[in-house]
């Protein structure tokens, strides 16, 4: 997302930093610049050129052109006006600990409001909620049923009736006494959408507002309609003094210009932001954060948060514990891959990380996601035997795991050797002091062995090169003979 916008930035950056000497005239070029970059991205008119008014104002003040680094100053000036426009941040639901909070969804149609009632369920009762759904679009043909396979996937209880002798306020009524009544201690309203703004619809969601009195009432706005979700949100605001928006669709190619600027238009400050089809693709709103990603200077906040979530602690901790016992097997590494893909596409985890946002779209052959479900599916190719005895894996079995992966012989054979020398370091390293840690798995980082799947797809090619450490390489065949023959002498 915002690719736009952060290309236009860094190129305008570049030019403010070019040449050394900043001038004012320099930096009004180059914000004014930024500003096309902005509206190119459907930022509003506006909205843009206040914001650029603003940074220029700081950027030409005196402090900035007499310091070190003008141009790194400048970017602050412009992180911080970004900030500025998207926040403060409010990622909080305001929830009370005690009695029945209600929570109303509202926004066009299609914008994502059914998938975002059951992120945010899946969220509430991730936090320990105990969240329940009412299906109030009785316009689309279809939505009930929606919502209630979302309930099913959650195992949330979805409140409906049939669409025929009902009305959308009726239905918000009875859920209101149904959720009382089940003891749930939040409810959710799924209202129905409209193609575009209209009176029908703003007297219904009025009607509902003045009945069930929600604590919350959110906008669900589709980011990828830009400057139309904008306009959209002031309508709705005017009508139901919203709480919060949520802006959806913030994955995919984005322009992103409606996240600058829907905070400023309306006032109402963005909760959340659905960056996946998914239902856990929500996460909190942090102005900062999203300042940071437009101007590609990375997530690395965001990323760490993911992993922190997706890594089950107390399964680390034992497999390193195994690893330095020897134990580490294949299993062990498939269970550590799949808690990697658990975190979503490497290519989106890349455009976390400061720098590598350009990489993930720029070198060209490079698919992690597919290197990594080759790995996993060589590994699940084979028994639960070989797994565990890497070593046992002889040229029949190695075929018969190609074919049953549908791979080369060769990218079996490459995987358990990787993973022989990364299990054998881990193990070494488990001895070593801190320092030599930290050599040691530079070493392996710069050998290519913290990424084993990274080499699979160039079987021919590798062939030519030969092994990295050819001398590594005889002492580890030498090793694993002696260890085929002690086997041996223990099986007799
Ligand atoms: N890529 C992406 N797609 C999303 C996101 N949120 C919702 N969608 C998709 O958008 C489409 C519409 O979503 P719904 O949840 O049905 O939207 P709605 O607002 O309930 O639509 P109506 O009930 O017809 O008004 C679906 O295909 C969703 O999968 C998101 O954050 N990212
Ligand atoms: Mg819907």
């Amino acid at each position: 997302m915002f690719d736009g916008i952060t290309n236009g930035l860094r190129s305008a950056l570049s030019v403010l930093g070019r040449g050394g000497k900043l001038t004012e005239s320099n930096i009004r070029d180059g914000l004014a610049e930024i500003r096309k970059a902005l509206l190119e991205a459907d930022v509003h008119y506006d909205v843009a050129t206040s914001f650029i008014k603003r940074c220029t104002e700081q950027a030409i003040g005196e402090k900035v052109l007499k310091s070190l680094r003008p141009d790194q100053q400048i970017v602050g000036i412009i992180h911080q006006e970004l900030c500025n426009l998207m926040g403060p941040a409010d990622p909080s639901l305001h929830l009370r600990r005690d009695g029945l909070n209600k929570i109303m969804m509202c926004g066009l149609q299609g914008s994502g409001k059914t998938t975002t009632c059951g992120k945010l369920a899946r969220m509430l009762k991730e936090q320990g909620r105990r969240p329940m759904l009412v299906a109030a679009d009785l316009q689309r043909p279809g939505a009930i049923e929606q919502l209630q396979i979302v309930g099913q996937q959650l195992d949330v209880p979805v409140y409906s009736e049939a669409p025929g002798g009902s009305s959308p306020l009726k239905v918000c009524v009875n859920g209101l006494a149904a959720a009382k009544q089940a003891g749930v201690d939040v409810v959710i309203f799924d209202t129905a959408g409209r193609l575009h703004v209209d009176a029908d619809l703003m007297n219904e969601l009025e009607q509902i507002d003045r009945k069930v009195q929600p604590d919350q009432i959110l906008l669900v706005c589709d980011a990828m309609t830009g400057q139309d979700a904008v306009n959209s949100a002031k309508a709705f605001n005017a009508a139901l003094e919203l709480d919060g928006i949520i802006l959806t669709k913030l994955d995919g190619d984005t322009r992103g210009g409606a996240a600058i600027s829907v905070k400023e238009v309306t006032g109402v400050p963005i909760k959340f932001i659905g960056t996946g089809e998914t239902l856990d693709r929500l996460e909190p709103f942090h102005p900062d954060r999203m300042a940071g990603r437009i101007l590609g200077m990375g997530d690395v906040v965001s990323l760490f948060e993911k992993a922190q979530k997706e890594f089950d602690a107390d399964e680390v901790e034992l497999q390193q514990q195994r690893m330095m016992e020897g134990k580490f097997s294949l299993e062990d590494f498939a269970k550590q891959m799949k808690m990697i893909r658990r975190m979503g596409p490497l290519g989106d985890l890349l455009k976390m990380i400061p720098g590598l946002g350009g990489l993930a779209a720029t070198v060209p052959g490079m698919d992690a996601d597919k290197d990594m479900g080759r790995i996993e599916a060589i590994i699940s190719s084979m028994t639960p035997y070989e797994r565990r005895h890497a070593d046992r894996i002889d040229r029949s079995r190695r075929h018969r795991i190609a074919r049953g992966a549908g791979t080369d012989p060769a990218d079996v054979n490459r995987l358990i050797k990787d993973f022989g020398n990364m299990a054998g370091m881990m193990q070494k390293m488990s001895g070593l002091g801190p320092m030599d840690k930290m050599r040691a798995m530079k070493g392996m980082a710069d050998g290519g062995m913290l990424n084993p799947g990274s080499q699979l797809t160039s079987a021919k090619e590798r062939s030519k090169r030969g092994p990295a450490d050819p001398k590594e390489a005889d002492e580890k065949r030498k090793k694993a003979r002696k260890e085929a023959k002690k086997q041996k002498k223990r099986n007799r």
